[in-house]
């Protein structure tokens, strides 16, 4: 039985918790009227939904909360004063006034916030269900979403890989009947959102969504089956949204009927009513409630305003974009790199995915192919015989849901790791990986250790979308690291450095190197350094500043220009967030001279970056302008011989000898 309607107790503090956030969200009306708060999404008439989910899962049961639901807030018995602080974007909210009202998380009471990207945290849902089913915990994670942001791919991603998984997945639809004001019918074409369900081979259930007892019981019922093992269930509540899309939008597009014949069903009035004709509040008792709760949060709202706005500097801002980083760099010794075996690139890769998941219990690897097929590149090759399937796991064709999921995982202390097929299709997980992933931490406080690994590049006649280098795509984001070790040795010791480092990293592997690269790799387990670059050839006539298929290109073009008289200093940045401008400054220092050189096309590539940066810091020893040498700003071609005209190898020669004899 439901456990909603087996004890009086239960039944008042039911009502005591859809009471409070219709209260508060009066509050907050007249807070905006009066101009002391910014933006409102009103939930009013909605508040069944919110309460009985959380009124019905267990404490530890994740939820993850959109907009118009402040009643999770309050049931979960987040503390009003925090909360009231962080909607009115004062000091002591949850967010350092980084982001607005519920665009936050809080692990300690299970729940994880919005971002403003609708559909995004769907995903994150499964991770978190998916953290509860490796650890054999009953617990589920409930995931809510309006109607209009079903339309979104990451709705369909994570409800199709929480079927496939049988994730412990609530998927709560708040069908309010409008977008912002784009009603059903030009929303979706099905009847009804939880026909979908048949789709996706799950259960679907319709439920009067401003009926507080029915959502509870279905609720409860979808629970019981999620931790039972039977899978996720996609929810579609029927309600109404009785406010504007946000309050300063209006309703004029909303005709006026809807409004009366819903104003009936009111689920806070509806609920009143049930619990006074049942005998269970006297019409005093439920004044009495509202009373206690009015003064209460008046005084929480009056102490909220007397406070400051949040005030800052710009090294306490700088200061929290990353979580402190958990790297103890293990280098392994000289003696130990001498005597080591010869091996490839990609060999380097598998051998560090196997210490990592041989080391550290919580790292899981997800990706397209990547179980027993190994992965395109073969860099996962035995990996799920070793370690079980359950840690070596196939996704489906999905980016963004599988990026999306590592964050789920992530948050409940995973260290997740997504293999992109080719490093082109991130573009599909993008949104996942530079608002969710790489701002959370920022916002809330999360730490995210997340690897995402691209296989990049081109020079394999792979054409426009399996040949690209996308650093310049994520070096601009702040929140992110981005590696590209361009041998062996660097790919297993910084592989394993991301695996441990505790923030968002982007590992880019170029794929050229995979079966051309080979170099002597320490068995066992050594960690480098995050933020370090090398000298990959000494020389003191000029420096070259590269990183991935650079470095041998580089490499051999100075080999040969020393055949001409002059010394080229190849510099492998090794990691480009964050760089290493003191090894590169060193440098320059020497030779007066740099060129920055990749793959990626020249035109706001990340050689702007370094060639901006060195210009300034390096303007008193510089002899020349300093050069940038990239690929061409066109799309990476198909043919052999378009794409070695596309190729700045090329070119690279004629650039150093420019450079050397300026
Ligand atoms: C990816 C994305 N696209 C567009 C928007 C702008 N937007 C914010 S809320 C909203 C309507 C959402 O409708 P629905 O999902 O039904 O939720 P409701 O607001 O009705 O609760 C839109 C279009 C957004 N926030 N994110």
């Amino acid at each position: 039985m439901p456990p909603t309607v087996t004890s009086n107790k239960r039944l008042v503090a039911l009502y005591r918790s859809i009471v409070l956030p219709r209260m508060i969200e009066e509050k907050m009306l007249n807070l905006l009227r009066q101009g002391r708060l910014s933006k409102w999404f009103s939930g009013i008439g909605q508040e069944a939904i919110a309460v009985g989910v959380t009124a019905t899962l267990h404490d530890d049961d994740f939820i993850l909360p959109m907009h118009r639901n402040l009643g999770v807030f309050t049931t979960r018995g987040v503390d009003l004063g925090r909360l009231f602080r962080q909607l009115l974007g004062k000091e002591g909210g949850f967010t350092k006034g980084r982001d607005r009202t519920f665009h936050f998380g809080t692990l300690d009471h299970k729940i994880v916030g919005m971002i403003s990207h609708l559909g995004a945290m769907l995903p994150v849902a499964d991770g978190l269900a998916l953290a509860a089913q490796l650890r054999g915990e009953k617990r589920v994670a409930a995931a809510f979403t309006g109607d209009g942001s079903t339309s979104e791919g990451d709705f369909h991603e994570a409800v199709n890989l929480a079927a496939v998984w049988k994730l412990p997945v609530l998927f709560v639809v708040e069908n309010n009947q409008y977008g912002l004001s784009t009603p059903l019918r030009e929303q979706y074409a099905a009847k009804d959102i939880a026909d979908k369900a048949i789709g996706y081979g799950i259960e679907g259930r319709i439920v009067d969504g401003n009926d507080l007892i029915a959502v509870c019981d279905a609720v409860w019922e979808a629970a019981e089956r999620a931790r039972a093992g039977q899978g996720p269930t996609l929810l579609e509540f029927k309600t109404f949204r009785m406010r504007g899309h946000e309050e300063a939008s209006g309703t004029a597009y909303v005709p006026k009927e809807l409004f009366a014949e819903w104003a009936k069903k009111d689920p806070v009035t509806r609920y009143e009513n049930q619990v006074i004709e049942r005998g269970i509040l006297t019409k005093q008792e439920v004044a009495a409630i509202r009373k206690e709760f009015k003064s209460s949060i008046d005084d929480l709202v009056d102490q909220a305003l007397a406070l400051p706005d949040p005030d800052s500097t710009a090294e306490r801002e700088l200061a929290d974009v990353y979580a402190p980083s958990l790297l103890v760099p293990r280098e392994p010794e000289p003696s130990a790199l001498a005597s080591a075996p010869e091996i490839r690139y990609v060999d380097a890769v598998r051998d560090a995915l196997r210490e990592a998941l041989a080391r550290h219990p919580n790292v899981v690897l997800m990706g397209q192919d990547i179980a027993e097929y190994g992965g395109v590149f073969k860099c996962t090759e035995g990996l799920s015989e070793r370690f079980g399937k359950a840690r070596v796991r196939n996704t489906p064709i999905i980016e963004s849901g599988a990026v999306g999921a590592a964050m789920g995982l992530a948050l409940d202390g995973f260290v997740p790791m997504i293999e992109m097929q080719f490093g082109d299709f991130v573009t599909c997980g993008f949104n996942q990986i530079v608002n969710n992933l790489a701002k959370t931490h920022y916002r809330w406080g999360a730490r995210l250790p997340v690897v995402v690994r691209l296989p990049v590049g081109g020079g394999v006649g792979a054409g426009p979308f399996h040949s690209q280098n996308m650093e310049g795509w994520f070096t601009q984001v702040a929140g992110l690291k981005v590696v590209a070790p361009a041998t062996p040795f660097d790919a297993k010791g910084l592989l394993l450095a991301s695996f441990e480092d505790g923030n968002p990293v982007l590992f880019l592997e170029h794929k050229g190197l995979y079966r051309s690269a080979k170099g002597r790799v320490p068995e066992g387990y050594y960690t480098l350094p995050i933020g370090k670059a090398r000298v990959a050839r000494p020389g003191a006539d000029a420096t070259i500043v590269t990183y991935g298929a650079g470095v041998p290109w580089a490499v051999s073009a100075a080999a040969t220009l020393a055949g001409e008289g002059f010394e080229a200093e190849v510099i492998d940045l090794r990691t480009l967030n964050p760089w290493d401008l003191a090894t590169v400054a060193q440098s320059v220092g020497k030779t007066s001279k740099a060129l920055v050189l990749h793959e990626a096309p020249v035109t706001g590539g990340f050689g702007a970056e370094v060639a901006a940066v060195v210009s300034r810091e390096c303007f008193r020893d510089l002899d020349a302008p300093v050069e940038r040498l990239g690929g061409l700003d066109t799309p990476v071609p198909f043919s052999k011989a378009l794409e070695e005209l596309f190729m700045p190898k090329a070119r690279l020669l004629d650039a150093l000898r420019r450079l050397v004899t300026s």
